[in-house]
């Protein structure tokens, strides 16, 4: 992967078939199949597909880490994170529900939030996590790759902003002792679909704060108080299938669910 960035007039075409995809529900083919891309070419892309949404008036709800397990870091033959921008518009409520119409294959995966306690200049903290989060919250993520059969080289995939599509965060709770191994259990319907520990997140999901403040100081994202942090997955994700009602519940941190509309008459035809 070459290491300089891409034409501006490349990036913003790049951006422009992500949009397309994501707005018309419609897979496309990876960028990697017709463009070799730096990582930092990447994140330009990120950038200018988080801008677009802006654009349509959506404002920055957050961030989150993606490769934060060690199998899916493994599987990706990456060993470091990825970092995404979250916007308002991904924001579904805790018990709300989703429309499978407005995705093209999405999945969901169980996560820790966190919330930034105050603002951060770039470079300007290196301390601890719990000194820049006032809140934690079970929550999941809703992951829809823009590319076809939701495969995609590390390239593609951080230029896809890391698959982000949508954000569950279950009530806050101030942080407390013993993070690093909290039971998870990820339901369908009721029946147990993932089980783990919350230390599958980077061995201590805090070390996805730290990682994330870096992260977002190298490609430029803005940290605010009250920004959102989806520190990574649990367990591996699941398939969203019409008419499921779909939870997460963390040891000790309560439980977050939404329940999925719309009809799987339509899933894997957006994979065109
Ligand atoms: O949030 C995640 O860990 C997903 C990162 C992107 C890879 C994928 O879509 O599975
Ligand atoms: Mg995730």
């Amino acid at each position: 992967m070459s290491t300089h960035v891409a034409t501006d007039s490349l990036v913003e075409d790049l951006a422009s078939r992500l949009d397309a995809a994501a707005m018309t529900r419609t897979a496309c083919a990876q960028l990697s199949q017709s463009h070799k891309i730096s990582l930092d070419t990447a994140y330009a892309v990120q950038r200018a597909v988080a801008g677009r949404r802006l654009a349509r008036c959506e404002h920055p709800l957050g961030i989150k880490l993606g490769f934060t397990s060690r199998t899916k870091a493994a599987q990706m033959g990456v060993s470091e994170v990825i970092i995404g921008r979250l916007t308002s518009g991904m924001l579904v409520a805790d018990g709300g529900e989703i429309n499978l119409g407005d995705y093209i294959h999405p999945r969901a995966e169980p996560e820790l939030a966190f919330r930034l306690s105050r603002d951060l200049a770039p470079g300007e903290w290196n301390g601890q996590a719990t000194d820049i989060v006032d809140a934690v919250a079970p929550a999941m993520e809703i992951i829809d790759s823009r590319f076809r059969d939701f495969r995609f080289d590390l390239a593609d995939v951080v230029a896809d902003n890391t698959s982000a599509s949508g954000a569950v965060i279950g009530a806050w709770r101030p942080i407390g002792e013993g993070l690093d191994n909290r039971g998870v259990l990820f339901e369908t319907d009721g029946r147990i679909v993932g089980a783990g520990s919350t230390a599958a997140i980077l061995g201590d999901p805090l070390r996805a704060v730290t990682a994330a403040v870096r992260m977002a100081a190298r490609y430029q994202i803005t940290l605010s108080a009250g920004t959102v942090l989806l520190a990574g997955a649990a367990t591996p994700a699941v398939a969203l299938r019409a008419g499921t009602a779909v939870s997460t519940s963390v040891s000790g941190l309560g439980r977050v669910r939404f329940t999925v509309a719309g009809s799987d008459s339509l899933a894997g035809a957006n994979d065109e």
